[in-house]
């Protein structure tokens, strides 16, 4: 089903594990994982990592850690007595990841080069440990289009600020596109992970992905601000009409490199308001705190429902 199953799937081995497009890498004697404090020279990468299945990734460290704590409970993981979880990336001083049993939790800080970067090194990670068919998940947050604080949002498509789903890089000094590109099966099956007693919506629908929060968004609250709240509201109000239901800034990082390199990926993003009502994020940080428990729940159910069916 092309529709259903849109990944460059014939990127990846028979068996399933990721292909790098890159052939310099098996030419070289060690690669240094920078940016994760790990390399193939000094670190037994299969060991450490063969058995990951899923990739969760998300802005900040600390929501990471949480994470990973949650899902410990979750699939009932257990630590050898007496220790902690460690960060696995700690000594890189940039992002940091935690491993539970075949879940990694990474965080991968604000915007598209900072999600670029960890993607080329994740990537090249899962290649490295021999992982096969790793599913990867962005858990965020985002300003809503039409739907309230504390909606969870899981993407279907997603698009840049003038709504193209492509990934513009310039390499060499020529721009290259990529196209963004998630599973919509995924999508599909995280959002009947919704429960209907929640009370809060699951919505699926477009993303647009933006390389600024407050210019590039449209607000008229940043530092530097040149046009009016009737430009702002009619760009707004014209991104809705076509589908647009949610704006953050990962995603179409996510959804190209992921594609890019065979790898199934989905994006559950939060609204923590709805940018046609406003730009301040208001709330205060205990319902912050509680939304942004929201979008890991599904991914977490379903985490749970795949290993019991294993
Ligand atoms: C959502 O929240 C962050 C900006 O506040 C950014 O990382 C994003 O995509
Ligand atoms: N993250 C964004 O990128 N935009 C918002 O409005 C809120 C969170």
């Amino acid at each position: 089903d092309p529709e259903v199953n849109n990944l460059d799937a014939d990127i990846r081995y028979p068996d399933g594990s990721v292909r790098l497009r890159n052939p310099n890498i098996e030419l070289m004697d060690q690669d240094i994982l920078y940016h994760l404090a790990l390399g193939s020279g000094s670190h037994d990468l299969v060991e450490m990592f063969g058995d990951v299945k899923f990739v969760c990734m998300g802005g900040t460290p600390k929501r990471m850690e949480q994470f990973a704590y949650n899902i410990m409970a979750e699939i009932g993981h257990k630590l050898p007595c007496g220790t902690t979880l460690q960060d696995i990336s700690h000594f890189s001083y940039r992002y940091s990841m935690y491993k539970v049993g075949p879940v990694l939790s990474i965080s991968h800080g604000m915007g598209i080069p900072s999600v670029g970067i960890l993607l080329h090194e994740v990537i090249k990670l899962m290649y490295h440990a021999k992982v096969r068919d790793p599913v990867f998940f962005r858990i965020g947050t985002c300003g809503g289009i039409g739907h309230e604080g504390g909606t969870v949002i899981i993407s279907e498509e997603v698009v840049d600020g003038a709504l193209r789903n492509v990934l513009e890089l310039t390499v060499l000094g020529k721009t290259l596109q990529r196209p963004a590109k998630l599973d919509r099966r995924l999508a599909r099956e995280l959002k009947a992970m919704g429960d209907p007693e929640d009370p809060y919506d699951t919505v699926t629908g477009k993303t647009m992905c933006t390389y600024d929060f407050y210019e590039g968004q449209g607000r008229l609250d940043g530092a530097f601000c040149d046009f009016t709240e009737n430009d702002k509201m009619e760009y707004l109000e014209s991104i809705h009409k076509s589908g647009v239901v949610n704006i953050e800034m990962e995603s179409l990082a996510f959804a190209a490199l992921t594609h890019h390199a065979g790898i199934k990926a989905a994006v559950i993003c939060v609204t923590l308001l709805d940018r046609l009502k406003g730009d301040q994020v208001l709330a205060p940080k205990e319902v912050l705190d509680e939304w942004q428990q929201r979008p890991t729940k599904l991914v977490s159910r379903h985490i749970k429902r795949y290993l019991q069916m294993k």
